[in-house]
């Protein structure tokens, strides 16, 4: 098999853009079939893309010309559109979260060990990122001595208006929350939130904002991530490591320096499409290409189940303002 022919279940805003990377930009890919319960994404999918629209997931799934298939549907339909791919052996790329809790979470990792071998990646594209992939290079070569702490900031300009608390969590977050313990190659033992006073341009009855995350991991790392998602300037990614004999600190995306009317200036991302693009191409020409030689090589089930276990710890601490566990139990020797 040379070709990936690939359904895709969700053709909303990144199911779309997921869409136009495996046919126009990626090598060894053609999508063949689409559905979304909104028929009217469905349409525009298939007219601009020349794809098939089947009726409902397992329609993609099941399909004989479909040999993998991309996840971009409305969150809580994740876990059902991944376990139907594993049981029928497909290959499976899901966007970000695996599944909107942990009990999901784990059902995939049970059918994915029952099944024997890996099918599942995780749509966490920042471990595809240049930046992020130079603090890790850095980390382990041990040239800055160990890990010690980590601050973080994700900030968004703005945010929609079905955005509430735990959105902070579940969908901001969720990425600092994935991409730090495989920076570090360690594990999370406990969470906790802080909330201070919020933003004049958020209503705190059903948004608080800032707020800042902090998490301890087994090795001892303390790390805090400042969530602040109307910050209203642009979109911020901030990722600085201290480390015992050096302090290593995420690239800022590359535009240039401009001296104009005695100032010194820089554009900033304002969206975190464009912000991460070149990583979602590689992400899913990663996923493409394993997929081909029927391995996984992503972020995992067991990354997903992680990250929901962690998203829990979090929420439950925003409420209880207590340091909470975070108890995600044995990495099974599948996973290692
Ligand atoms: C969104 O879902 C993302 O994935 C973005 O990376 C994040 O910055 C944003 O806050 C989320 O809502």
């Amino acid at each position: 098999m040379s070709i990936l022919r690939i359904g895709v279940i969700g053709a909303g805003a990144i199911g779309m853009e997921h869409i136009d990377r495996l046919q126009n930009k990626l090598v060894g890919s053609k999508v063949v079939a689409v559905c979304d319960i909104n028929e009217a994404n469905a349409k525009k999918a298939a007219d601009a893309y020349g794809v098939r629209i089947e009726r409902d997931m397992h329609a993609v799934i099941c399909a004989d010309d479909v040999d993998a298939v991309v996840v971009a549907c409305y969150d809580p339909a994740h876990a059902e559109a991944v376990l139907a791919c594993i049981a029928r052996g497909k290959p499976v790329f899901c966007e970000k979260p695996m599944a909107t809790t942990k009990e999901d979470c784990k059902r995939i990792t049970d059918a994915e060990i029952a099944y024997g071998k890996k099918l599942v990646q995780v749509g966490f594209q920042r471990r595809y990122d240049k930046g992020y992939l130079q603090l890790k290079q850095f980390v382990e070569s041990g040239e800055g001595g160990a890990p010690l702490m980590i601050h973080c900031a994700h900030r968004n300009a703005s945010v929609a208006d079905n955005y509430d608390t735990t959105y902070a969590v579940y969908s901001t977050a969720i990425h600092e929350i994935d991409a730090l313990h495989w920076l570090i190659d360690d594990e999370y033992i406990s969470a906790q939130v802080l909330i201070p006073g919020s933003t004049r341009h958020t209503r705190p009855d059903f948004l608080k904002d800032p707020q800042m995350m902090i998490l301890r991991t087994k090795k001892g790392v303390v790390i805090d991530i400042e969530v602040f998602v109307n910050c209203r300037y642009g979109y911020d990614i901030q990722c600085e490591i201290c480390c015992e004999d050096a302090i290593i600190k995420l690239p800022e995306p590359s535009f240039p320096i401009i001296r104009k009317d005695a100032m010194l200036t820089r554009r900033l991302e304002t969206d975190w499409k464009q912000r991460f693009i070149e990583a979602y191409d590689v992400e899913m020409q990663d996923w493409i290409d394993s997929s081909l030689r029927g391995e996984m090589n992503g972020p995992s089930a067991w990354d997903g189940y992680v990250a929901a276990v962690t998203a829990d710890a979090l929420v439950k601490s925003q409420t209880t303002g207590a340091v909470e566990p975070v108890l995600t139990g044995e990495t099974p020797a599948f996973y290692k």
